[in-house]
């Protein structure tokens, strides 16, 4: 696709790939590993990493907006659409929004209805290739039309909730509903 109209307001793009995070990259251990989707869903399920990487995969083609400044065009993902993940739990009518929870105690929170679009995956890898530690291996979310911050590295635990809390870096000031298209970067 052209360039055209794909760059947010105060977005400028890059061909590189920045690495951005608080803290430190967690090593992975697939003995120990799982990842939890718990909270208000009919069935809360525990997966090993073979399992969740066994689920049927989805593919996508995406644009990146980080708040610092950078967008990435055509950046390609590939693991299990969060809408296919809800149908295996089946979330509660009750719940609307969810938390991402990280290495680390990190946390990045969403409403339901963004995490159900089309074009948002628990990823582990990217351009075709398993994720690299840093960018989140061995399991990352991936909700593009949200900041990248967002898209939360590291997941071990998905939780379904009734009422909206505060990520990690909605704590610290960020924008909550965070719209690259309406420059939603800081409450
Ligand atoms: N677990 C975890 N995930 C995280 C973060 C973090 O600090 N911890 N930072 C977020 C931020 S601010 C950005 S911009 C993106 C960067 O992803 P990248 O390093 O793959 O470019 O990861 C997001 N996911
Ligand atoms: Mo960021």
């Amino acid at each position: 696709m052209p360039t055209q109209n794909r760059v947010p307001p105060g977005q400028r793009l890059t061909d590189r790939f920045p690495v951005l995070h608080y803290g430190q990259v967690p090593r992975f251990d697939p003995a120990t590993w799982t990842l939890r989707v718990f909270g208000l869903v009919e069935h809360e399920r525990v997966f090993r990493y073979e399992e969740f990487t066994a689920l049927p995969t989805t593919r996508i083609v995406a644009d990146i907006h980080c708040v610092t400044g950078w967008s990435k065009l055509d950046t390609v993902w590939e693991g299990v659409l969060f809408r296919d993940l809800a149908a295996l739990v089946v979330p509660k009518p009750e719940a609307r929004y969810v938390m991402f929870h990280c290495e680390y105690g990190f946390t990045a929170n969403l409403p339901l209805d963004v995490v159900m679009d089309d074009d948002v995956l628990l990823a582990w890898k990217y351009d075709d290739k398993p994720l690299t530690p840093e960018h989140g291996f061995p399991l990352r979310a991936v909700v593009p039309k949200r900041y990248f911050w967002k898209s939360a590295k590291w997941v071990r635990g998905v939780e379904f909730m009734a009422q909206d809390r505060l990520g990690f870096w909605e704590q610290y000031g960020y924008n909550n509903s965070a719209d690259p298209w309406k420059e939603e970067r800081y409450a």
